[in-house]
């Protein structure tokens, strides 16, 4: 208690404002950001510099239709275009208050025209694309009838170069606007200068991350640019992204639709993705490195080391006669939904399962999923990690540590990070990383890279939650969250030294899937712990005034850092035929 003590007495007295006094590294140096605040003013801005993958992509195997540089969407055929001629640019608003840049794909490849422009935030360097269409089918593009001015910067006090107008192309009928024209000058653009796509070659459209406005966040009466997804996601869905964003004056649910994405018509969706070995090459190239923190007692295992280690299978009903595991997991249950009927643990010897829990970062390896994405113009490869154990999650509330007692501890761990690539020309374009019920998706510009093109990728202590930077991450608000603290230490994971594929539906029956991937059911038993009490044993050594605010919190958490449900394998959990959560 007399650390305590002295913690308050700091806050009070000093401008460095620290967490854990006894280490400087969780402390806001309040002179140090204001260092930082300084220099941006006079630093150029990130989109002048043009991102590129730090090496340059490799030549692919042969294979099929997979980095053709084209690919046929069913009598329109796309090219992705990621050179660009600049339009205009705001020097203010959006994210980061540094405004966005609006370009047009340029130089297009013979017999292509522009579908759309491409808008993107100044605050990160310039890493984008657009799709370009060619009509080989003689009706699938039409230039439009004449355009509507959305908006224009002509009357906003911003900082920006020349004035800025934005058109919305009128599609003839039976046709759609895929894209804007952004202009620098008040006239009409020709109508010469982009094309519709016919309807059926189109899909419904949603908006997804902001590019710009002119306030500093969102403000849903005001204007806004939006990039666009499709609204349907998955290893089935046929919408297809085309670069382009969507412009929005003042409210949003009606002119959302006023644009679309488009639509894979093609009998088969697998025909632009690569084969078994474009694939063993993309890993090559790809394979995030995945770091663990110094502190971690509970490490990654193969599928296989865990079961020979004594891994049992429980089921309901007869819990005295736990049954031990095939390699493969041959004999799991298959199939079927999670009712509860049978669940895995650690083996019962109290010294084998300390060694279990621990796993073994020599033996273990990635598992890859490889999926068609966006109509089938990405393949999306999702790592999957086993951890035998998770451990106790961690809190902080306000400027205090406190470990969770039991809390968030758990049997069977299953994470991953998930990498984009193109299908046009195998550029990774973007790694997803996944932080339990949710994640984040990273564009490639904002990666850490480690050996050539690989990314690096920081599992959480304890929770292994996936994370793109080291630091300490805080979930939760009000002072209250859960740590999520990652770093760089001697355990690290080269995932492209060990994987295997165990799932890649496009290839049939070349990739068979292992007995462990259709077992599923729980990989750990439902928490044998009391959560009130283990809340009591905390609650002892907080300050009155902090007790309730604690409760609340923890009684909040979802239930899988509670640990009240077993955890799942990697079909059962969000999302395998999908998109990811974002
Ligand atoms: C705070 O930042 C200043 C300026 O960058 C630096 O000189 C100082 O060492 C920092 N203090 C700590 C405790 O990190
Ligand atoms: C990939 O496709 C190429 C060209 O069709 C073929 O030569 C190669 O054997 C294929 N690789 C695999 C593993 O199927
Ligand atoms: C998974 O198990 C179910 C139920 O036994 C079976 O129908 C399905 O074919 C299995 N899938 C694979 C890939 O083995
Ligand atoms: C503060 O950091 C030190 C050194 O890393 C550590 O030993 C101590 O447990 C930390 N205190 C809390 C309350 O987390
Ligand atoms: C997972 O993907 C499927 C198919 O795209 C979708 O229907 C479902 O809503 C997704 N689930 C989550 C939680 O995002
Ligand atoms: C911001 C974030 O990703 N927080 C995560 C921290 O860890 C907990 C439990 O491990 C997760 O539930 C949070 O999503």
């Amino acid at each position: 208690m007399l650390s305590l003590a002295l913690l308050l007495v700091s806050v009070f007295f000093s401008l460095i404002l620290c967490l854990n006094y006894s280490t400087m590294g969780n402390c806001l140096n309040l002179s140090s950001s204001e260092t930082i605040f300084f220099k941006k003013n006079s630093k150029p801005l990130p989109i002048e510099t043009l991102f590129q993958l730090p090496s340059p992509i490799p030549t692919w195997p042969p294979g099929d239709g997979f980095a053709r540089g084209n690919i046929d969407l069913g009598g329109l055929q796309v090219s992705q275009i990621s050179t660009f001629t600049k339009v205009w640019a705001s020097h203010e608003g959006g994210p980061d208050n540094l405004g966005a840049t609006f370009y047009e794909p340029s130089p297009l490849p013979e017999g292509f025209f522009m579908l759309g422009g491409y808008g993107q935030p100044n605050n990160r360097p310039l890493f984008g694309w657009v799709l370009a269409g060619k009509d080989v089918s003689g009706t699938a593009l039409k230039q439009p009838t004449d355009y509507t001015l959305v908006w224009s910067s002509q009357s906003s006090k911003i900082k920006q170069d020349g004035t800025g107008y934005i058109w919305l192309p009128t599609p003839p009928d039976g046709y759609k606007a895929v894209g804007h024209v952004v202009t620098n000058s008040p006239e009409k653009p020709s109508l010469d200068k982009i094309r519709c796509v016919r309807s059926d070659l189109t899909d419904v459209c949603q908006t997804n991350t902001w590019i710009w406005g002119l306030d500093k966040q969102i403000n849903a009466n005001g204007f806004n640019v939006f990039d666009l997804r499709p609204a349907n996601r998955g290893t089935q869905a046929l919408g297809v992204t085309a670069g382009t964003f969507l412009a929005q004056n003042g409210g949003s649910s009606a002119a959302a639709s006023s644009l679309s994405c488009l639509k894979n018509a093609q009998a088969s969706l697998s025909s632009s993705m690569p084969n078994l070995s474009q694939i063993q090459a993309l890993v090559q190239a790809y394979s995030p490195w995945i770091y663990f923190h110094p502190d971690e007692q509970f490490l990654p295992s193969s599928v296989s080391w865990f079961f020979k280690n004594g891994a049992l299978l429980y089921k309901k009903g007869d819990e005295s006669h736990p049954v031990s595991i095939e390699p493969t997991g041959s004999n799991l249950p298959q199939g079927g939904s999670n009712d509860g009927a049978y669940w895995l643990d650690l083996p019962t010897d109290e010294t084998t399962k300390e060694r279990v829990k621990k796993g073994d970062l020599q033996d273990a390896g990635v598992y890859l999923h490889i999926k068609p994405m966006l109509g089938g113009t990405f393949t999306d490869i999702a790592v999957w990690v086993f951890y035998p154990f998770n451990g106790a999650a961690r809190a902080k509330v306000e400027f205090i540590n406190v470990a969770l007692g039991k809390i968030g501890e758990h049997v069977g761990d299953w994470e991953h990070v998930t990498l984009r690539v193109s299908n046009f020309n195998g550029e990774l374009k973007g790694v997803y990383f996944s932080q339990h019920s949710r994640g984040t998706w990273v564009a490639a510009s904002e990666l850490e890279f480690q050996g050539g093109n690989k990314p690096v990728a920081y599992a959480s202590l304890h929770g292994h939650a996936a994370y793109p930077k080291a630091g300490d991450v805080l979930q939760g608000n009000g002072g209250i969250g859960i740590r999520n603290d990652t770093d760089k230490s001697k355990m690290v994971m080269n995932t492209g030294e060990r994987f295997l594929v165990v799932a890649a539906e496009h290839l049939g029956s070349l990739v068979v899937e292992p007995p462990w991937l259709n077992y599923t059911r729980e990989w750990g038993p439902k928490a044998s712990y009391d959560i009130d009490e283990e809340i009591k044993k905390v609650e002892k050594l907080l300050p009155g005034m902090l007790k309730s605010a604690f409760d609340k919190f923890v009684k909040g958490l979802p239930n899988e850092v509670l640990g009240e449900e077993g955890p799942s394998g990697p079909k059962m959990k969000d999302n395998w035929s999908g998109d990811e959560r974002s």
